[in-house]
């Protein structure tokens, strides 16, 4: 059974196998966390991108679906991207954001890796209400079958660590 932990930091600086990105469908890069992703694995991660948009995913990335690349200059090995949806108040839409956490989770098994790091997906320039994305986030890192061992989400602020943490108490 896959262990979740959660620590309050910056997700470049995690040594697991695979990080995962809040992307956005261009794959291009963006703000938040994509940015400090982009930022800190240096151009292999764009050029890995750029190539998905040559080839299959030339009209990008669907939301709530996951994509994976090399992660250039940081500790983890991969970066997966995957695109959660903007909130807009939809109860439709958390299934996508569902999705964000188990197609990740595919694509980390189909990599091998054992330990992967999640941010809050959604939860910032895309406005997803916090405790309601943790909900779902930690109700589908459950519900997923994988063989991944360790899913660490990693809150960048204390409010966000409250709200993930919460939902194991
Ligand atoms: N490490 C961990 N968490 C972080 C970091 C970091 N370095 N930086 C921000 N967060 P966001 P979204 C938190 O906005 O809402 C981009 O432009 C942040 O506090 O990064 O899914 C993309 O290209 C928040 O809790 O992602 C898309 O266009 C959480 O990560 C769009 O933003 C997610 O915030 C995606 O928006």
């Amino acid at each position: 059974m896959v262990t979740i932990t959660f620590v309050q930091g910056n997700i470049v600086e995690q040594h697991v196998d695979a990080i995962v990105n809040a992307a956005n469908s261009s794959l291009l890069g963006g703000g938040g966390v994509d940015g400090a992703i982009h930022r800190a694995g240096g151009p292999a991660i764009l050029d890995a991108c750029r190539d998905l948009r040559a080839s299959h995913y030339g009209k990008g990335l669907a939301t709530g679906k996951a994509v994976a690349t090399p992660a250039g200059r940081l500790p983890a090995q991969w970066v997966i991207h995957t695109v959660g949806p903007v909130w807009r108040n939809d109860p439709a839409d958390s299934a996508l954001l569902a999705s964000c956490y188990s197609e990740s989770l595919r694509v980390a098994d189909g990599l091998g890796a054992k330990t992967v790091a999640f941010p809050a997906i959604s939860t910032g320039i895309f406005r997803w209400p916090l405790e309601d994305a943790a909900r779902i986030a930690i109700e589908t890192v459950r519900e997923t079958e994988t063989s991944v061992e360790e899913v660490r989400f990693v809150l960048f602020d204390e409010r966000a660590y409250e709200a993930f943490a919460a939902q194991v108490r």
